[in-house]
């Protein structure tokens, strides 16, 4: 078994590639989010809503990073964990030299693990926010000089092109870190069927999905001793500060993470301290003392559970990995020819 870590740290095997080596960028021009609307209608909202989207401004991504390196905040390191000892496993699952695509902008530690397990002929990140998709692109081809990248700017959840010439056999999607966990489980099928679409019939999606567990240690991940957590979902209101003109009060707002456990789901919430009024954008909007703004649902599933989902959007289960814990899973799924 090839000790991947050590491969990643010699860099001595770079991938085969038949696209041209380098990043070429492709655009679909995505509908960007009318921001002010959604979080007016958001607010607007009974209970008030905000998308965990708009976490990831540039402090949002910072802090995202942060709380990946928190001892309470275990899916980052168990996941890199399970890549790093089933790596080969994965590879002959999934295919070397093949085009493997990427829901997110490959950012991460976890896609060089893949990429050097896997050798892609071709690698398809695939992000919507334009300049982080670049520039993760423009770093990851100087850890793999050899690879085609083929960056790609597009909002993955709506159709859209692959910028891959002719039909190709046995795509692969890697779709990590339970980003699946944010979607409400209708739109959850919905994006893995655009994901089933995407990859064809015999394509495959290897997906990480955070495991259902006791409560305490799920909202010890979510809501950490040092307040990193807590600062995350607060920056969302130094946001809409900035952006929409908005007067939150940060000290008027605290963070809140539960486990509802019925939902099977771990929710962030920010909970007004008093009655209280705020202007968004020259809107005003009236929040009674611990009334709250829902700004996220984490879903946590069991293996039957997810099986379950997937199969509702045409893939079946071929192989499952976890870390000796069951902290946290990674699935292997084909589209099934229907
Ligand atoms: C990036 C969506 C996977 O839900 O665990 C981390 C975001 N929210 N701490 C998650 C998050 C609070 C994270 N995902």
């Amino acid at each position: 078994m090839m000790n991947i870590a050590a491969t990643l740290a010699t860099g001595s095997r770079p991938p085969r590639s038949g696209g041209a080596p380098g990043v070429r960028f492709f655009d679909a021009h995505p509908t960007p989010d009318d921001l002010r609307a959604e979080v007016l209608a958001g607010l607007a909202g009974s209970p008030k809503r905000l998308s965990p989207k708009l976490f990831y401004d540039a402090r949002g991504s910072q802090l995202f990073d942060a709380i990946t390196e928190l001892p309470e905040y275990y899916p980052t390191r168990t996941e890199i964990g399970i890549l790093c000892d089933h790596g080969e496993e994965m590879a002959d699952l999934l295919g070397r030299g093949r085009v493997l695509l990427e829901l997110g902008s490959g950012s991460s530690l976890k896609i060089r693990i893949l990429l050097a397990a896997l050798e892609p002929e071709i690698y398809i990140p695939i992000d919507i926010s334009r300049e982080h998709l670049r520039a993760s692109a423009e770093s990851l081809a100087e850890h793999f000089p050899a690879l085609a990248i083929h960056a790609t700017c597009a909002d993955y959840s709506v159709p859209f092109e692959l910028p891959i010439e002719g039909d190709r056999e046995g795509l692969a999607a890697f779709f990590p870190g339970s980003s699946i966990g944010n979607f409400e489980p209708e739109a959850a099928r919905a994006l893995l069927l655009r994901v089933a679409a995407l990859v064809g019939i015999g394509g495959r999606l290897l997906i990480g999905v955070d495991l259902r567990k006791e409560r305490a240690v799920l909202e010890a991940a979510y809501d950490d001793a040092q307040g990193v957590t807590a600062a995350f979902n607060r920056n969302l209101l130094e946001r809409l500060n900035r952006e929409l003109d908005a007067d939150f009060d940060l000290e008027a707002f605290v963070h809140r993470a539960r486990y509802d456990d019925v939902q099977g789901r771990v929710e962030m919430h920010l909970e007004s301290l008093r009655e209280q009024t705020v202007t968004v954008a020259g809107q005003r909007f009236v929040f009674a003392a611990g009334e709250t703004i829902h700004t996220e649902n984490s879903y946590k599933y069991d293996i039957a559970g997810f099986h379950q989902l997937a199969a509702g959007a045409g893939f079946v289960p071929e192989r499952v990995w976890t870390d000796p814990h069951r902290l946290f899973s990674v699935h292997c799924l084909r589209v099934e020819a229907c």
